[in-house]
């Protein structure tokens, strides 16, 4: 047993104090985890848009000064009274969207959201609606249920899940957002068939984790769109068939109209990943009359708001969302390790830089040039 059991331990964390500012390394104070808690040793975090959305102060859940990082993997270090899910020296990935396995919406069998602890998970605290982190004498709030960003975090026992540690932590730590929300929401939430033809919009780590499961649910054509053309190389390299820079096309023409047109009618499913309102428009417009299927996963900011003629959806398009790609974390997680095992999902293409906890703020420097994919931050 660890020495460290029942104790507060001191340890480094990258605190967000206010909005827009760069977090401040130093030192926190993390309480012993309570009932039906968990206190994790984080080992590796990437960094997602969604960081530095929540910094950047536009997140209307957003609240400071907050510990950020939802994308982790760790080792439990202690559990709180009550967890019987995982135990000291598990390998673990955190979940922002938890799995209590018993709520009405757990239970309903149509959604992977969870309702256990996400009100309080929105507030910044554990579900008792306090916080295990302090630092300079003052509470310091959690963030997405999971402030990856510390070295060590307390969760609740719902929002995580064991793996086996045969993957490594940095590469797992990926699976805890960006790589799972994308190929989820391909596979598990539109469940593309074969021969469709689907457009994505923005080839990041999430987009490009879509084309990845289109391409494994034998999608006929896999359209990616993107301002930035070095995202060609990287679409084709997952599996996309052809690829738009919006900014290239005949300026007459609108986007949706020039997919509409290169695909006899529209697609079959199309992707929001960029969070921009004006291409969540475009992707709807771009499916196929009668049956087009357009899945919104970017994250758009406090007071926008999506717009369309209602026609479009009389004539037959759906306009949905998902979260985590509509995956239940603690039930199908460890089968995304086992595929990755098997060689049949790719992890480590999407790590093209790497930092030690000290150059957390590198991460969200490199995430805005446009040749990151995702960082990898190495917490030990
Ligand atoms: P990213 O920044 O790596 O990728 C976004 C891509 O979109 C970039 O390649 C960029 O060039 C492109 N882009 C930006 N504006 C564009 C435009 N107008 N037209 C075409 N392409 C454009 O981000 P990511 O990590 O892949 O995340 C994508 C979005 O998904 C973010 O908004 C993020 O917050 C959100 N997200 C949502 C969930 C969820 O569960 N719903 C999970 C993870 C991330
Ligand atoms: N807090 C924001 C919404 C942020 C958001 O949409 N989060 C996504 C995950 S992004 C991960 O990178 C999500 O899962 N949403 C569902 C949920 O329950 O939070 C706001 O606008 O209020
Ligand atoms: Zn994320």
């Amino acid at each position: 047993m660890s020495d460290t059991v029942g104790k507060t331990i001191t340890c480094k964390a990258a605190i967000a104090w206010a909005p827009n500012e760069p977090l401040s390394i130093e030192d926190v104070q993390v309480l012993p985890p309570r009932a039906h808690e968990v206190r994790i040793k984080v080992l590796h975090t990437g960094v997602c848009h969604t960081d530095q959305y929540t910094l950047s102060g536009k997140d209307p859940e957003g609240a400071f000064p907050s510990i950020l990082g939802h994308e982790g993997a760790g080792i439990v270090e202690s559990i709180g009274d009550g967890v019987t899910s995982v135990k000291p020296g598990d390998y673990v990935i955190a979940l922002y969207t938890a799995e209590c396995k018993e709520c009405k919406f757990c239970r309903s069998g149509k959604t992977n959201l969870c309702g256990k602890v996400r009100e309080t998970q929105g507030k910044g605290v554990m579900p008792d609606g306090t916080s295990r982190f302090r630092a300079r004498g003052k509470d310091i709030l959690h963030f997405m249920g999971t402030s990856t960003f510390s070295q060590y975090t307390v969760l609740a026992d719902v929002s995580c899940v064991a793996v086996t540690d045969r993957i490594g932590t940095d590469k797992s730590c990926l699976l805890g957002c960006g790589i799972t929300t994308g190929y989820g929401a391909a596979v598990v939430s539109a469940k593309v068939e074969e021969g469709s033809t689907i457009a994505v919009f923005g080839a990041g780590c999430v987009g490009l984790s879509i084309i990845m499961g289109a391409k494994k649910n034998k999608a006929g054509r896999i359209i990616a769109v993107d301002l930035n053309d070095n995202k060609e190389g990287w679409a084709r390299k997952f599996g996309a068939t052809d690829f738009v820079n919006p900014l290239k096309i005949p300026r007459n023409v609108l986007l949706q109209e020039y997919l509409v047109n290169m695909t006899d009618g529209g697609c079959d499913y199309t992707f929001d990943c960029t969070g921009n309102v004006s291409v969540m428009r475009a992707a709807l417009e771009a499916c196929h009359k009668g049956w087009g299927e357009s899945i919104v996963i970017g994250v758009a900011a406090a007071g926008q708001e999506i717009t369309t003629r209602p026609f479009q959806l009389v004539t037959g398009r759906v306009w949905r969302g998902c979260a985590f790609g509509g995956v239940k974390g603690r039930t199908q997680l460890p089968g995304l390790v086992d595929d990755y095992l098997r060689g049949e999902l790719k992890v480590d293409e999407f790590i093209t830089h790497r930092v030690s906890m000290d150059r957390l703020n590198e991460a969200f420097d490199v995430m805005k040039q446009g040749d990151c994919i995702r960082c990898v931050v190495d917490m030990s």
